[in-house]
């Protein structure tokens, strides 16, 4: 909470910024909220609210709520600073992936000077990044930058420079899946991504292909992938997302030697960064402007 009250006084200093709960807020003078997983029926009790911001980019813990205000526009985070740390973890992922960096780690743990010869090169290796958003074409485009072959998978055509685009849930997506040695996930979470990372999309994809999914956890079927690296169908996997998070101690992805595991690290902003992007976009709603990048309740992201 220091971190935030500071930053606002800095950024917004006639903003009275308070803590979620504190006792002594009436909640008929709260006009914003800047949160990530309130509890169900809460946002409902402040009757004069103008906006909800979510502190991440992906409001899935904001929108199970059933008594959610719909009216009230809810604003997903797109600071510039959380898509340069995506791209950063995509990047460091798939670099992982192509040099085997769990096999060093495990070798040098038991103290095993062992040579391999990891095979891919990024100028012959094309990843597939399945959602093309904010995170997304930032991941493309770092990606791009290092030397891979980069495509990807939206609901809509994308032009970005350099990175073929594949569109909807029949051929194109096939191909999609068909050309990727290294699978990115960057979809938000919806009734149409939920376990989407699976043994059928495994089964569209070449023999040997790496997967990384920083998306959603509940896009993922951890069973299905463990059984795809053992299989030899996949050859690695960076997960930063989980069904269950925690992650509990004894599942049994944190010691199999062909993944690695990030505790949802892959983007976050500062909270320096974030009340940047809030304060400005408070000034902006006060001036009557649209608010950039809302959450579409049809859509569902
Ligand atoms: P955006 O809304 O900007 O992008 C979402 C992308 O997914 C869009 O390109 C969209 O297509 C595509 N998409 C959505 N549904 C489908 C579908 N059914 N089939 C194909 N493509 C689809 O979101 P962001 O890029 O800001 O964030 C994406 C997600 O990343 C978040 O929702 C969150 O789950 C995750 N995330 C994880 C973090 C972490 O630390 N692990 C941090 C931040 C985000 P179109 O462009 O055509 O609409
Ligand atoms: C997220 C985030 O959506 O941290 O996971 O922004």
């Amino acid at each position: 909470m220091p971190d935030w009250t500071s930053a606002f006084a800095r950024l917004a200093p006639h903003l009275d910024v308070r803590f979620w709960d504190d006792p002594t807020v009436d909640p008929a003078q709260v006009h914003y909220v800047l949160v990530w997983d309130p509890e169900p029926g809460r946002l409902r009790r402040y009757p004069n609210l103008k906006v909800i911001f979510g502190s991440g980019a992906g409001v899935d813990f904001i929108v199970r709520d059933p008594d959610l205000p719909k009216h009230i526009p809810l604003v997903r985070m797109a600071t510039a600073g959380a898509a340069q740390r995506m791209a950063e973890y995509v990047t460091w992922a798939v670099l992982s992936l192509m040099k085997e960096a769990r096999r060093s780690a495990r070798l040098q743990q038991e103290r095993r000077w062992e040579y391999f010869e990891p095979e891919r090169i990024a100028t012959r290796t094309t990843v597939g990044i399945m959602g093309l958003g904010h995170m997304g074409s930032a991941a493309a485009l770092m990606l791009k930058g290092v030397g891979f072959r980069v495509i990807g998978w939206s609901r809509s055509r994308k032009d970005l420079p350099g990175v073929e685009s594949f569109v909807g849930q029949g051929a194109e997506r096939d191909a999609f899946l068909r050309e990727s040695d290294i699978l990115v996930c960057l979809l938000p979470a919806t009734e149409e991504t939920r376990g989407i990372i699976s043994a059928s999309l495994f089964a569209r994809m070449k023999d040997g292909a790496g997967l990384v999914n920083a998306g959603r956890g509940m896009q993922q079927v951890t069973g299905d992938i463990l059984a795809a690296l053992d299989s030899g169908k996949l050859s690695g996997a960076v997960l930063d997302v989980f069904e269950e998070e925690p992650l509990p101690p004894e599942h049994p992805v944190w010691t199999h030697p062909k993944v690695l595991v990030t505790p949802h690290i892959a983007s976050l902003p500062s909270r320096a960064e974030r009340a940047e992007h809030v304060a400005e976009l408070i000034r902006r709603h006060a001036r009557g402007e649209a608010l950039p990048n809302c959450y579409d309740h049809a859509r569902g992201y």
